[in-house]
């Protein structure tokens, strides 16, 4: 068994894609086993993404996720971080395979709907950045 942190953007949440998402993990079979919603500050969200804070589009990205609410979650399952990036699809919405949340859903590079831990490791990272222990329904 695997967990991963799965994000619904601030652009999923105000175009009500909050159902549309869930269902996909339901329907797939990959267990949510912690959720809440959150707004994060600048300073939050550029510590989420301070792998990234190199990157050109950094400051651009920890504005838009800190523009409004967010749904955090904790999905486990069977190689679940895999089966779950699968289903988003790639990051760049426009080579994103049909039938993905991003191919969907996406409008933009950045507002691409949902985030996905990358590995073990950040999953581990981003599962405590927002969850402690007794908010994970195991
Ligand atoms: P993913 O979310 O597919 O793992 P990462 O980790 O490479 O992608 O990038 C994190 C986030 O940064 C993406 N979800 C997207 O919102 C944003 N991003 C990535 N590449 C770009 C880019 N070239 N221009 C603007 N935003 C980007």
């Amino acid at each position: 068994m695997q967990r991963t942190l799965s994000i619904i953007k601030p652009d999923g949440v105000s175009r009500n894609l909050v159902g549309e998402v869930v269902k996909r993990f339901e329907e797939n079979g990959i267990s949510i086993i912690a959720m809440k919603m959150l707004h994060m500050t600048k300073a939050q969200a550029s510590g989420f993404y301070a792998v990234h804070q190199e990157r050109p589009f950094f400051g651009s990205l920890t504005d838009f996720m800190s523009s409004g609410p967010v749904v955090v979650m904790v999905l486990e399952g069977e190689d679940v971080i895999s089966r779950y990036r699968d289903l988003m699809g790639a990051t760049n919405y426009k080579e994103a395979a049909p039938g993905t949340i991003r191919h969907d859903f996406a409008t933009d590079i950045e507002k691409n709907v949902v985030h996905g831990s990358d590995s073990p490791e950040s999953a581990a990272f981003e599962i405590s950045y927002f969850f402690n222990a007794f908010e994970i329904n195991a």
